[in-house]
């Protein structure tokens, strides 16, 4: 088989890229591990930066989110008894969409697949080679057959556990990475949201989210231990914890069927370069977020739109000059993301290891954000997204 791009993963990042490769005439070949059915069901972000919305309006795959997308034009802070409400559209003019990541993937798979795209789900012993050469090669098995992918370029979008990145060469890679000690316990229950905005609340108890996916679905989140046991948690008590972090006076939670559940470890990586020789990385194969700053599906699209734009200068004039630094220009995005994300969870989670004094310039600070405009501007400048190409 032979093609230009050899996409490794059908999250969004390779599907994105996938599809805006299409709309410059430039042709893939997908290669997904996981059935059509597994991604497409698989629950995780909701929150899409503006011109991540626009990215997806103007490239024609984003109908249904405009129809059944919540726009949000602020979110809560709530300390305790006190609420901060960064209004985005007053201080940026800007909003986000609350809309799926799973509804995503089902869009763009539905749209690349109607625009004759290949997508080869259920792929396994995906392997990369030759990578420093201009002829790399992705071998595969595909419904029991051996196949051998021949490309000009490879692109690695295979997530966090995938294989692309742990292709490159140790000494040619540096990982910066961070660990949090402690996890998310998330929900998806049939509960109308108790708020129509999201709800980030640090309480003494520890980090509590209250965000959603539709005006009948809520999607819950609770600070909890690295290595807690989801056996440990019954729905009362989940229902519970969330009203006693998230609770008010006049404030009820509501509760509802739970219908998901699981646990996400939080980790700051990041790998650098995100490159080597004619393979480049894009998405949570090259950077994961802690999830608090809703930033994580949104560096993957602002990823694709700097490959996109490599590789069709690279296809229409032969020259290498954008490729050559995609990694450099995707890393300046990458780093603000990473450090909002770190900081707003430095902000807003319990660190059993704190100090007392600690503890009380954590409060100090958040007291600061609350009373300031400037600092809640700064907040929300990069909440609503920072253009995708800096
Ligand atoms: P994905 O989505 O992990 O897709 C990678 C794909 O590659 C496949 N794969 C392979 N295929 C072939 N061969 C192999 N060897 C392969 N190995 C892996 C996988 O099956 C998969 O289909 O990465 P991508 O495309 O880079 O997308 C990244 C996003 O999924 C991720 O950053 C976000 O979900 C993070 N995230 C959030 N991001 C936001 O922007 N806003 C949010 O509100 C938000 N909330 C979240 C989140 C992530 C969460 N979890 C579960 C980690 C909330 C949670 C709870
Ligand atoms: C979500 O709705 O899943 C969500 C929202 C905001 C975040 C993280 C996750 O910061």
């Amino acid at each position: 088989m032979r093609t230009r791009v050899g996409i490794v993963g059908a999250g969004p990042a390779g599907l994105l890229l996938s599809h805006l490769l299409h709309r410059n005439g430039i042709e893939s070949v997908v290669l997904e591990a996981r059935s059509r059915a597994y991604v497409e069901n698989r629950i995780r972000a909701g929150v899409l930066e503006q011109p991540v919305e626009q990215l997806l309006t103007d490239s024609g795959v984003g109908a249904r989110m405009q129809a059944e997308g919540l726009v949000h034009e602020g979110v809560i802070l709530r300390s305790g008894d006190r609420d901060h409400r960064i209004d985005f559209r007053g201080l940026t003019g800007k909003h986000v969409m609350v809309y799926s990541q799973h509804k995503v993937v089902q869009d763009l798979i539905a749209r690349r697949l109607a625009d004759g795209g290949t997508i080869l789900f259920e792929a396994e012993d995906v392997a990369v080679h030759d990578l420093t050469s201009t002829a790399p090669t992705i071998t595969f098995t595909h419904q029991g057959r051996s196949e051998t992918l021949h490309c000009d370029i490879i692109a690695g979008c295979d997530g966090f556990h995938g294989v692309c990145r742990e292709a490159i060469p140790v000494d040619r890679r540096t990982y910066y990475e961070r660990e949090y000690p402690f996890a998310w316990l998330g929900i998806l229950a049939d509960a109308k949201p108790a708020s129509e905005e999201l709800i980030y609340a640090s309480h003494d108890r520890g980090f509590a989210l209250l965000s959603m996916r539709s005006p009948t679905v809520s999607r819950l989140y609770l600070q909890c231990a690295i290595d807690e046991d989801l056996a440990n948690w019954s729905d009362d008590r989940i229902w519970s914890e969330l009203a006693t972090r998230l609770g008010q006076d006049g404030f009820t939670l509501g509760d509802g069927p739970i219908t998901q559940r699981g646990i996400t470890a939080m980790r700051s990586f990041v790998v650098e370069p995100m490159q080597f020789g004619r393979m480049f990385l894009a998405g949570d194969a090259a950077h994961i977020v802690p999830p608090t700053g809703a930033k994580g599906l949104n560096l993957a699209a602002a990823d694709v739109t700097v490959l996109t734009n490599a590789i069709t200068a690279f296809h229409r004039t032969g020259l290498t000059d954008a490729l050559d630094a995609y990694s450099a220009t995707c890393l300046r995005r990458v780093w603000r993301a990473q450090r909002f994300s770190w900081w707003l969870t430095s902000l807003l989670h319990r660190f059993h290891d704190h100090t007392p004094f600690e503890r009380k310039a954590q409060i100090a600070e958040l007291d600061a954000l609350f009373s300031s405009d400037a600092q809640s501007k700064a907040l929300a400048e990069v909440y609503v997204g920072l253009p995708l190409v800096l």
